[in-house]
């Protein structure tokens, strides 16, 4: 697995809660043949024993492809099953505490709402971050909107790559061109389809129009 801005370019987030049956470690593998080039384990309300179980799952699939996967909040479940990083929020363990614990071969992104949180969050040695809700979503709640001028602000005051969130899906894609973005980070656009490979096919060729 190697980790370059290149990987942000279609960034699965994952959510069982629309899959039914279908495990998850199989929908992500739909996802990666459809274009997929990262994917974060985000599972919330599930307990440890179970979410590791899910994060092996996955990582079985995420390895066989070589794209990068990372954990959600949880520093310990991604020294746990060696997963290839994790992704912070601000209510989760500080970007500075993370990269000690996991020094520098690891992945840690870092959710910017604002400028100054992703100015921090850089500093502190993120290698990349997550912007947004560039559009409405309710897949999370208590979201708050990131204009186009604030991404671009980041994006040139920030020296790692932004992958945007928040809404995505291929009818507005178009409209995130020129946001200096590196990817689009999406939840229900991927897991909650039916044919999950068609919709990420579709997702990976819009989003090379906006790169
Ligand atoms: N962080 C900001 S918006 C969001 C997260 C985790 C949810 C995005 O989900 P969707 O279904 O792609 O709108
Ligand atoms: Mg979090």
């Amino acid at each position: 697995m190697k980790f370059t801005k290149e990987s942000l370019k279609l960034y699965g987030v994952t959510s069982r809660q629309w899959l039914n049956n279908k495990p998850l470690a199989q929908a992500v593998e739909e996802a990666i043949k459809g274009g997929v080039t990262f994917i974060q384990l985000r599972e919330k309300n599930t307990e440890y024993e179970k979410l590791k179980e899910l994060a092996l799952s996955v990582k079985a699939v995420t390895d066989k492809y070589s794209i990068p996967f990372v954990i959600n909040d949880n520093v310990e479940l991604c020294i746990d099953i060696n997963a290839d990083g994790v992704h912070l929020g601000a209510d989760d363990m500080s970007v500075k505490k993370a990269r000690e614990i996991l020094g520098n071969d690891k992945i840690i992104g870092g959710t910017a709402r604002t400028l100054e949180r992703g100015i921090k969050a850089y500093e502190e040695g993120a290698d990349y971050l997550g912007i947004g809700a560039v559009f409405d979503t309710s897949t999370k709640a208590g979201t708050t909107h990131m204009s186009k001028e604030t991404a671009l602000k980041i994006h040139s005051l920030v020296p790692i790559p932004t992958v945007a969130i928040g809404g995505i899906s291929s009818q507005n894609i178009l409209s995130l061109k020129g946001y200096g973005i590196s990817g689009i980070a999406v939840v229900s656009s991927i897991f909650a389809q039916e044919d999950i490979t068609s919709s990420c096919i579709e997702l990976s060729s819009l989003v090379n129009k906006i790169l």
